[in-house]
């Protein structure tokens, strides 16, 4: 695509690195007040579920400094969510999980928001609420249909098969623990306008909903977004709610107002990545060889839709992961509880899909006392044949069996293998376990009609460029990737080019930053963008009949009346999807990745490390190989503490005990694998901008081979039962486990 590649393929750096270290950088929370700005908080449901009796806030009106209170009635419309409008910002009767805003506070301070809350007299009457999976199973409370792929007779297939496991599979879900809560900033405008500076991954989401729930245009809101402090899909669809609440307070008291949440009410009050729980049957050979697969997933959807249905989507166009199964069926359900809407987190249903099928290789390796790698070189991905997906998707460029062979060879796995086993026959007071996992991981929304950007590239008198699109920067390096593209592409020094703040006056209609393909979208269309200036440009240089330095030629062509501003337009080719089928190409390509991980397990505390992790990808070749390495690294430590450490504990009523970084426990750097390689081939993507592949997402799932050396573990003490354990296998997890082994062990003796 590119023909000339100065800063597409190199190490320049984040346009926010400096800015970061510093402290110069800014986020919702640092930008300064304007006089008469308002303090932004909101009352929520105490109850998962609870009838809506009274609300009484005459006393809370009285208190010093509070401006003003606001309840449902307060708003013109009151429906939001991203894929169908089902959820209502503010209750009317009933609330549905716990964390739910119930009134919106707007006070000179703090104080004022603490003492009117105190003075609220909010008359609920709890209600029994739904929880767990099996309860809304048990009640039939589902969000939409029950959906299906199928390939071939998958109950005939299972019937016919020489060895059959069956189980179940639990994962639980993950706070996306981004440093910048959720936070917005409104600035009212003239003739009713609204300026939005909000923490989202979706500024146009968050403009059509601010509009919507206020009843205006689209046209008077502006959302901008210059940064986020993260955000790992937890900012997809919810930065909404309090980029509204904020947007209802400056509407009516005229005066800019400012929410950030704090860390335990963010914990408390947003979704979640999904908890699945998963029954499954799988049928093989002797060999290994799979020949039929039965999943039937459930999540946790929550009490709204949000983005489940398409979370789910991807659990099930993820299910079968990196292997090739002839007969198969996923199923695949979302359950509606009255915990707070889950939402999107980085691999959006893949991981666990991913997760459920790699729990089945090993299972089925252990059941045939068989290495656990030879099983899944057997059913992976072929490049001629056996490349098929339950989908009907061909899986192209496939690089998953080189990728498996080349990490074996990499990191020693046969030696090691033998190691563990004589370690673990010798070792009275550890284990250790060893387990090589794939990923393949379908880049593009798996919604048709998102698979589109825009962008604007401005060329100014003196030679320098800005670039604006939808993508929005948090933390990932997008901008910084952009920029690279569009320089190449002009052909003029990276310093030349600035990628301004993402805003919705700028670029309409656009999607949310989010699956992965942040720069193939919106990077595609700039490089559109500046690719036609270029042509314009080189045009005016042939009539010049000899080559002109770039800030001349700029002159000359403003003289001679060219445009040099330009929108580009990028729309993924190819994609074709249909739910009633389950057939189609949902994904323009597959990033694959291979990771290995050993650890070592106290037999007495459960006590887990890592000790080393090497993970090989097919990342293309990539627009900048630092930012990517950080993005890879990023997403398996983040991936680790989901099957691992990351354990979100729930009352029996509901409420989330571990809403803070004392009980949450994410990653630190002692937490790593001791020893840790991140690697990738060389392998050009020319389907994409580049020559790249989208890196946000699939790594994380690589940190599946934890999990899976867990479950290897256990298996040398399992008394020849298959190990089973829950995702995350937490210390006390797995020291549950070992205890029951050493019991029916006892009973067995
Ligand atoms: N968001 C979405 C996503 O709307 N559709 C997707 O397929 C997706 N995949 C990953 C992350 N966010
Ligand atoms: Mo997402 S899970 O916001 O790509």
């Amino acid at each position: 695509m590119t023909e000339t590649r100065r800063y597409v393929g190199t190490d320049v750096p984040h346009d926010s690195a400096r800015g970061h270290v510093t402290g110069e950088s800014m986020y919702i929370d640092d930008l300064p007040s304007l006089p008469g700005e308002l303090v932004v908080d909101f009352f929520w449901s105490p109850y998962a579920h609870a009838r809506i009796r009274g609300i009484d806030l005459t006393e809370a009106r009285r208190v010093p400094g509070v401006v003003a209170l606001y309840t449902h009635e307060d708003l013109a419309h009151n429906e939001l969510g991203p894929i169908i409008h089902d959820e209502p910002l503010l209750p009317v009767d009933v609330c549905t999980f716990r964390g739910q805003p119930i009134v919106v506070i707007a006070a000179e301070n703090a104080a004022a928001v603490r003492a009117a809350k105190q003075a609220m007299r909010i008359d609920l009457e709890e209600l029994p609420p739904i929880l767990t999976i099996d309860d809304a199973v048990a009640a039939k409370s589902f969000i939409g249909e029950t959906r299906y792929i199928r390939r071939g007779d998958a109950e005939t297939a299972l019937a016919a098969a020489e060895h059959v496991l069956e189980g179940v599979f639990v994962n639980g879900g993950q706070d996306h623990f981004y440093l910048e809560s959720q936070a917005a900033l409104v600035y009212p405008g003239e003739h009713d306008a609204l300026i939005v500076l909000s923490s989202t991954q979706h500024p146009t989401e968050v403009q059509e909903v601010v509009a919507h729930l206020l009843g205006i245009d689209m046209s008077q809101v502006v959302v901008q977004t210059k940064r986020m402090g993260g955000a790992f899909g937890g900012k997809e669809a919810q930065a909404t709610h309090p980029a509204v609440m904020a947007a209802l307070v400056a509407r009516t008291t005229r005066r800019p107002a400012r929410i950030v949440y704090d860390k335990d009410t963010d914990m408390h009050v947003t979704g979640k990545r999904h908890a699945f729980q998963n029954r499954y049957r799988v049928g093989f050979t002797r060999t290994g060889e799979i020949t039929a697969y039965k999943v039937d997933l459930y999540s946790d959807g929550g009490a709204y839709a949000d983005l489940s249905p398409a979370v789910m989507a991807r659990a099930m166009t993820h299910a079968e992961n990196a292997y090739f199964i002839p007969d198969i069926e996923i199923r695949g359900t979302v359950c509606r509880t009255n915990m707070p809407p889950n939402t999107a987190f980085r691999g959006f249903g893949g991981p666990q899909g991913v997760a459920t099928m790699e729990n089945v290789l090993e299972e089925i390796a252990a059941y045939l006392k068989r290495d656990p790698l030879d099983v899944r070189k057997a059913n992976c991905y072929g490049v001629e044949t056996r490349n098929t997906t339950p989908y009907h998707q061909v899986v192209e460029n496939n690089t998953l069996p080189r990728l498996f062979t080349e990490l074996e060879e990499r990191c020693e796995y046969r030696e090691r293998a033998a190691a563990v086993r004589a370690f673990n026959a010798q070792s009275p007071t550890h284990l250790k376990g060893l387990a090589l996992t794939a990923v393949k991981f379908g880049i593009s929304f798996n919604t048709k009609f998102l698979n589109q950007a825009n962008a604007l590239v401005n060329v100014y008198l003196d030679g320098s460029v800005q670039v604006s699109t939808g993508a929005t920067e948090m933390g990932q390096g997008v901008n910084t990737k952009i920029r690279q593209l569009v320089a190449d592409e002009l052909r003029v020094p990276l310093q030349r080019v600035v990628v301004m703040v993402t805003s919705t006056e700028k670029n309409n209609n656009t999607s949310a930053t989010a699956a992965s393909s942040g720069a193939d979208l919106n990077g595609g269309a700039a490089v559109d963008a500046a690719r036609r200036i270029r042509a314009r440009m080189d045009e005016v240089e042939r009539k010049q009949g000899r080559p002109v330095s770039w800030e001349h030629l700029v002159k000359l062509a403003y003289q001679e009346r060219v445009p040099l501003g330009e929108r580009g337009f990028y729309a993924t080719p190819r994609l074709d999807w249909d739910w009633t089928s389950g057939r189609g190409t949902p994904f323009l390509y597959f990033t694959m990745g291979t990771g290995c991980s050993e650890v070592l397990i106290d037999r007495f505390t459960g006590e887990l490390k890592v000790l080393r992790s090497d993970v090989l990808m097919d990342i293309g070749r990539p627009i900048n190989p630092g930012i990517d390495r950080g993005q890879l690294i990023g997403a398996f430590v983040q991936g680790m503490g989901w099957v691992t450490t990351e354990d979100l504990r729930y009352t029996p009523g509901g409420e989330l005990l571990s809403h803070s970084p004392t009980t949450y426990k994410i990653p630190n750097i002692n937490d790593l694998p001791e020893a840790f390689s991140m690697n990738w081939i060389e392998q050009d993507n020319p389907i994409n901008v580049g020559g790249s592949k989208a890196v946000g997402e699939p790594p994380l799932l690589t940190a599946i081979s934890i999990w899976c050396a867990v479950k290897h573990a256990l298996g040398f003490v399992s008394n020849g039962d298959l190990a089973r354990l829950r995702l995350p296998a937490t210390n006390e997890e797995i020291l549950m486990r070992l205890t029951e082994y050493a019991k029916r062990g006892a009973a067995v003796a």
